[in-house]
């Protein structure tokens, strides 16, 4: 049972990371934002505008160089970032730390574990949309659900009823990894191609050539879902894809913004993770092995 409100240290001040910082601390935690290394340690103001609402809130932050003791650390970088962000505090991380990843992309939760066995790591997805407008100030541009979970860990630990009042809704998922793959299969069919044919995800549907390459992909990613034990997500993934590209039909996808704006993809956390699994069930997957190779070698 835990005692008094947890402090939370977040790590990724993109949108969703100011988007759960500024939610925890209005609900009563303390949040912390952890800048980079040499930044100067000042309070920065967080700006979320929702509808017609625009909250700001001061936020202290600290660098790797303080001296804080951080019990509570929500992780919200880019995949690729996670393991030199979180070796970056590992000096400041308390015994047994709990760290809540909600991040894009499977694998990474075993990694910090072989880095640091100690660490009480959480995995978390959600479905809320919120993107950058300037630094620390977003726009949360569509309400979704957060859940969150631990393999084996059926009931949530002290730290989530407070999770519950500061973002709604949130959901203690026992079957966490389900949601994950679930999200991973998703983002293995619209992420590349969108981000190869440099569209928005509702072309996906609407270009027919574009529609003939879902489907392909689809059946591929199913085959590896199967093999995997997630034959409900198999099962339904024609049908889920569909829905999440008429949802998100005007969107960027992340992979896309990654490629437009010359940073570096999450494809190793998305499809890299994909064919993993694949050659571990012995699963040919061509098509997921094709994008993952031009999207890395796409000239920029
Ligand atoms: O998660 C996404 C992403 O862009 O990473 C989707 C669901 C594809 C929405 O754009």
């Amino acid at each position: 049972m835990m005692m008094g409100k947890p402090h939370w240290h977040v790590l990724g001040a993109g949108a969703i990371g100011c988007l759960y910082a500024q939610a925890l601390q209005r609900s009563g935690c303390r949040a912390t934002l952890v800048m980079r290394s040499g930044t100067p340690a000042h309070p920065v103001s967080v700006i979320v505008q929702e509808d017609d609402r625009r909250l700001e809130q001061q936020l202290p932050t600290i660098t790797p160089e303080s001296d804080a003791a951080i019990s509570h650390l929500l992780v919200t970088t880019k995949a690729y970032d996670v393991r030199a962000a979180v070796a970056g505090v590992a000096h400041l991380l308390a015994d047994r730390c709990a760290v809540l990843l909600l991040v894009n992309g499977l694998g990474l939760a075993e990694q910090l574990l072989q880095d640091r066995p100690g660490l009480d790591v959480y995995c978390g997805t959600t479905t809320e949309g919120a993107y950058t407008i300037a630094a620390h100030h977003i726009r949360h541009a569509g309400r979704g659900e957060t859940r969150i979970g631990q393999a084996g860990l059926a009931t949530p630990p002290g730290w989530f009823a407070q999770w519950q009042r500061a973002i709604t809704p949130c959901v203690w998922d026992p079957q966490i990894a389900d949601a994950l793959w679930s999200k991973l299969a998703v983002n293995c069919v619209i992420n590349p191609l969108t981000a190869l044919h440099r569209c928005r995800n509702g072309e996906l549907a609407s270009r027919s050539v574009l529609a003939r390459e879902v489907d392909t992909l689809c059946d591929e990613v199913a085959r590896v879902s199967r093999a995997a034990g997630y034959a409900a997500i198999a099962d339904s993934l024609p049908a889920t894809v569909s829905a999440v590209i008429a949802g998100t039909a005007d969107n960027r996808s992340s992979m896309l913004q990654d490629v437009e704006s010359g940073r570096p993809t999450e494809i190793d956390y998305i499809t890299g993770h994909l064919l993993k699994v694949a050659a571990q069930h012995h699963i040919a997957a061509p098509h997921s092995q094709s994008l993952m190779e031009r999207i890395k070698h796409r000239a920029t």
